[in-house]
């Protein structure tokens, strides 16, 4: 096998025929198929599967559950996304095990390959769903009241797919098995393009967070309703949206990006009563996140208010900057042949891990750089040469 025939197997499964790309969203059918995929290449490897209780996948060689290198990334997506955000780092982890078995390697502690639930949030609105629920960050009975853009909850979803609610929630036991883990991720941007090199490692997350803004205005009829004194939740949200970009572009390297929209009712004759619209705000620091929020929700304060409308802000997520383990990250750049460190502007499970266990990331070069697109790509010798440096990695990490 290799890292282009195991992504090949997947090529088909959520594929988003109108919106190009791929969505594969937490227990849809797309993100079920990919779950049955993950346990059949596992065994297939003489990896023993298991599913944890928030819906995390796991696939172990080796007996023990104590002292663990696990390795992995998310089989999910965000709607339309690429093909290698997530799964790049599953499949390459797959096929890390296959080298070291081939190889004849015996590892010294047991590797676990991991596949974490619902990392984009896209169904559920929650990043990173299942590595939080897992270290306790998020509380399950605010999982399971989590309604999707259907109007299923959550808790409606995990017992359609058969898996017990009551085994939501945190799980210090498996945590505390796990020695360090390890993510290998497509580069969502050109800087190792820019570079001419294949692979990197990674040495932070930027810090960054997902607010709900609600503009509710006045419902009524698109022509019998005079244009002066309308109160269009739809126009306030043009201005805050341009509110959002002014204030980035004042900040260095900060980022502001509404991305998601639901207007109510959604009608073509109809001035909208109500929108919703999904703020995600990044910066280098936690208090420069603050910072830009609270200016930027001022500047759509006013601009709102001078619609006539009001407005409502729900934080529904905050990660704060990630440093990820330096001794880790310089032993696994060095084992890749002296790869740079890289920061990235894109969260991940092992972002939220790297407070619990060290934690650190391989970036491979996307010769687009683009990412949650149909357009991402990785070129495949590329995706070898980080399959084989996972391999040597958890070789050295493995030894006796
Ligand atoms: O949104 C992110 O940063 C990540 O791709 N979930
Ligand atoms: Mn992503
Ligand atoms: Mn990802
Ligand atoms: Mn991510």
């Amino acid at each position: 096998m290799s890292v282009r025939d195991r992504l090949a197997e997947i090529s088909e499964i959520g594929r988003d025929n109108v919106r190009g790309g791929y969505s594969r969203h937490l227990l849809e059918p797309a993100e079920v198929a990919l779950r049955s995929w993950f346990r059949s290449s596992a065994e297939a490897l003489g990896l023993s599967v298991e599913v944890d209780g928030n819906g995390n996948l796991w696939a172990w060689w080796g007996e023990s559950r104590q002292g663990a290198v696990a390795t992995g990334s998310h089989l999910d997506s965000v709607p339309g996304g690429g093909a290698f955000d997530g799964p790049l780092g599953v499949v390459s982890a797959l096929e890390a095990v296959a080298i070291l078995k081939a190889d004849g390697w015996c590892p010294t502690r047991p590797i676990a390959v991991c596949a974490f639930a619902e990392e984009e949030g896209s169904r559920f609105g929650m990043p990173c769903l299942g590595s939080r629920l897992m270290v306790g960050e998020i509380a399950p009975e605010d999982a399971l009241a989590r309604v999707d853009r259907s109007g299923v909850t959550l808790e409606e979803a995990w017992r359609q797919a058969g898996l017990g609610v009551s085994t939501i929630g945190p799980d210090p036991d498996r945590l505390a098995g796990i020695d360090m883990f390890l993510e290998l991720h497509v580069e969502q941007g050109l800087d190792l393009e820019d570079r001419g090199l294949p692979l990197a490692v990674g040495s932070a997350i930027m810090a960054h967070g997902r607010w709900r803004l609600s503009i509710v205005g006045e419902g009524n009829h698109a022509g019998t309703t005079p244009m002066q004194g309308r109160r269009d939740p739809v126009v306030a949200l043009s201005s805050a949206a341009l509110a959002v970009r002014e204030i980035a572009l004042e900040r260095p390297a900060a980022r502001g990006t509404i991305g998601r929209i639901s207007v109510t009712p959604n009608g073509t004759n109809v001035i909208a009563s109500r929108v919703d619209a999904w703020l995600d705000i990044r910066a280098h620091t936690d208090s420069e996140v603050r910072v830009q929020l609270d200016t930027t929700v001022a500047l759509i304060q006013k601009r709102v208010a001078a619609e006539g409308c009001a407005l409502e802000v729900h934080e529904e997520s905050f990660s704060p900057l990630v440093l990820f383990d330096e001794p880790l990250t310089a032993r696994i750049a060095g084992l890749l042949g002296g790869v740079p460190a890289i920061p990235t502007g894109a969260g991940h499970d092992a972002g939220v891990l790297s407070a619990y266990v060290p934690s650190a990331m391989i970036f491979v070069r996307n010769p687009t750089g683009v990412s949650h697109a149909p357009e991402e790509a990785a070129r495949e010798e590329d995706c070898e040469v980080g399959a084989q440096g996972l391999a040597a990695v958890l070789r050295d990490l493995t030894g006796g």
